[in-house]
């Protein structure tokens, strides 16, 4: 059995969002989600058993991380040691490569590396639906970076048929810019939000209902390869997403000043003809779907405002894979 393995996964920005969970251990969500894999983003992550070691050893990005962080990496790694049927430890090495100051450190493609990097080293080999029903386990989002382009996380049923599949390679032109307008880490976590909207917000079932018919159109669309629709399909559906998250008690307002400076550039951008569409997470950067080919005119315009390094183009990206 080979007791190392290594592997990179690409970060996803999601269309059709997930937001809330039915079930919490097993990580299955309430409504079917769709994302975009993205080139710029991406984890790699080394995990290597060894008999010797007392327990797993968690660094990341050269830093060996407390006992929340390691604990989330030791459940997750007991699903693989639990299928190979073997209980030893680990050492994991992880890196976030994105760009400088992006503050865009991402769980989905931390936890589809650690994925693919346990499936190699546990000897299990299992194939990438397999992969992302275990990496759904440890981040929801994690379980459409297995794929690269544009991924459907289906909901499913129950544990085993809740697990990603490709919907079109993206080998088109179609990309993102990214706009960070605060690196922090955020005061709510996806967690946390999506338990109190689920349970407080007066406005989710309208949300869960028009997710899924957001969805079926956006695949529409992206069989098309119609830009016009695939943007206004996801801006539409990320400010649902917003609404219903302002509808909790507290309300959950994840907006800074500045993510509304993009949304109003993002509007002239339109007006003057470019095509280009937003979209927003639990957080308060601004993601703009374009034009791959148009992603230099929409960074200079976005300059006049923010920082060169705090815009970042980039093009659709690739699934996992083994380094
Ligand atoms: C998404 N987000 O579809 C949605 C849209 C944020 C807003 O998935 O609790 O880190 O680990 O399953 O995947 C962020 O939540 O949450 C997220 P958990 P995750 O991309």
């Amino acid at each position: 059995m080979a007791n190392r393995g290594k592997a990179r996964a690409h970060a996803n920005i999601a269309l059709i969002k997930y937001w809330g969970k039915k079930d919490d251990e097993l990580v299955l969500p309430m409504n079917s989600s769709l994302s975009l894999t993205l080139d710029a983003f991406y984890t790699e992550t080394e995990v290597i058993f060894n008999k010797d070691i007392d327990r797993d050893y968690f660094y990341l990005n050269g830093d060996i991380q407390n006992e929340a962080a390691t604990n989330r990496v030791t459940r997750f790694l007991n699903l693989f040691r639990s299928t190979a049927k073997m209980n030893i430890p680990a050492i994991i090495k992880s890196t976030n490569y994105v760009p400088t100051a992006a503050g865009l450190a991402s769980s989905a493609s931390g936890f589809a590396a650690l994925a693919a990097a346990a499936n190699i080293a546990s000897g299990l080999n299992l194939d990438h639906r397999e992969l992302s029903i275990y990496a759904r386990q440890g981040s929801g989002s994690a379980t459409r970076s297995i794929y690269g382009g544009f991924v459907e996380w289906q909901k499913g049923t129950g544990g085993d048929d809740s697990y990603a599949i490709p919907i079109d390679d993206a080998k088109w032109d179609i990309g993102m810019v990214i706009v960070i307008v605060n690196p922090e880490k955020k005061t709510v976590s996806s967690r946390a939000g999506m338990k109190r909207t689920v349970s407080t917000s007066p406005f989710y079932k309208g949300w869960l209902e028009s997710a899924e018919e957001d969805l079926k159109q956006i695949k529409i669309a992206i069989k098309r390869r119609d830009i016009e629709q695939v943007g206004q399909i996801a801006e539409s559906n990320s400010f649902k997403m917003h609404a219903t998250m302002l509808g909790a008690k507290p309300p959950l307002l994840y907006w800074e000043p500045e993510s509304i400076m993009v949304m109003e550039i993002v509007r002239e951008l339109r007006n003057q003809g470019i095509l280009c569409y937003l979209t927003m997470d639990a957080g308060p950067n601004v993601k703009i779907i374009c034009k791959l080919s148009e992603g230099r005119i929409i960074k200079r315009k976005l300059e006049k405002i923010f920082k060169s390094k705090q815009i970042i183009v980039t093009g659709p990206g690739p699934g996992i894979v083994a380094l």
